[in-house]
């Protein structure tokens, strides 16, 4: 605007200069009157002439310095702009914080609920739901054993095996690997509803864990290597969400003598199968480690992982890995998950 308001004026400077009377009637001057006057006519239009260039030189001195403050202005607006943007990035980054803070605190309230909702659990004393009840009807011989369907904590009739002797017996069996001919490398509903045999190699199904988990339960996972060297791993506390909810892991309390606990880095987890990623990582770990499990990115367990026989236990990086221990290219010999409620009482 302001730039084509000046080229304006400065157009109009041009014609004028141009129209200077003096060079266009410059022919019959004989005449010393006329010749007088013209020159008299002439004066004058050059006075009004310079007058108009001055006038003119004015306004464009002012147009200047007006296109100048308003550059400087712009300045100032652009500056501004990027301080509010600057602020803005601020904002955001203490909203973010807010908010994963906000996450971590609802993350230990779910838990806490989780807790608390099952601790109200009551079962009534002659109720057979696992193998600590059995135990303590004084079923004391480990093996496989029926249980009934239990309307309270809603598992249907169900077979287990019941380990009565490991530190005070009780045990409800969750999953083995001992003979290596069971795959492990099974989708989502395999999981759910388990397989194997409950003699051999299996795993009792996310379904039925998920059930027998409603009470405050105690996990407890036995780890043999290739040597014969064996060590425990226990959890006071373990559950899992519903399927609604992934089975997602929650175990606190370490205790036992297999080195770093190395279900940790799993806990929080969603659970994972080579037909459902729910891990929390790029890479699909439940694909890369071939097995069912709290995949995060990925392991630093993986006790679905394949079963290796001696020789190749050290060579891959989807065995039976617990890094705790051995690391994450071990495939241990041998391995059992079980379960008993945290009021037990041999
Ligand atoms: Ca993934």
């Amino acid at each position: 605007m302001l730039k084509s308001a000046l080229l304006r004026l400065l157009a109009l400077g041009l014609v004028l200069l141009l129209q200077q009377p003096g060079r266009t009637a410059g022919q019959n001057l004989r005449d010393p009157r006329k010749r007088a006057a013209a020159a008299l006519k002439a004066a004058n239009a050059k006075g009004q002439c310079c007058e108009d260039v001055r006038a003119l030189k004015v306004q464009v001195a002012n147009l200047s310095s007006l296109l100048e403050e308003l550059t400087r202005k712009q300045d100032t607006v652009v500056r501004q702009m990027m301080e509010l943007d600057n602020q803005n990035r601020v904002q955001e980054a203490r909203v973010t914080e807010a908010e994963s803070k906000y996450s971590e605190i609802n993350n230990r309230v779910e838990i806490i609920q989780l807790q608390a909702s099952q601790s109200i659990t009551q079962t009534s004393s002659d109720a057979i739901y696992d193998c600590a009840s059995l135990y303590g009807r004084s079923y004391k011989i480990s093996g496989e054993y029926k249980l009934p369907a239990d309307g309270y904590l809603g598992t249907p009739e169900l077979e287990v095996f019941c380990d009565m002797e490991s530190n005070g017996g009780g045990w409800t069996v969750i999953q083995r690997r001992k003979v290596g001919l069971t795959s492990f490398d099974r989708d989502w509903k395999q999981y759910k509803k388990g397989f194997g045999a409950i003699r051999g190699d299996f795993w009792l199904g996310n379904e039925n864990i998920f059930r027998l988990t409603r009470q405050p339960t105690v996990l407890r996972i036995e780890l043999e290597d290739w040597e014969g060297e064996t060590r425990y791993a226990e959890y006071q506390h373990f559950t899992l969400s519903n399927e609604l909810n992934s089975y997602k892991l929650f175990i606190s309390s370490y205790s036992g003598n297999a080195g770093q606990d190395s279900l940790r880095y799993h806990n929080n987890t969603n659970f994972s199968t080579k037909n459902k990623d729910n891990d929390k990582c790029v890479d699909d770990c439940a694909q890369l480690r071939k097995g069912g499990y709290w995949y995060n990115c990925c392991t630093d367990s993986n006790l679905n992982g394949v079963f290796y026989r001696y020789g190749e236990h050290i060579r891959n990086t989807d065995g039976i890995t617990w890094y705790g221990w051995h690391g994450p290219n071990y495939s241990l010999k041998r391995v059992e998950m079980k379960i008993r409620p945290q009021n037990f009482q041999p």
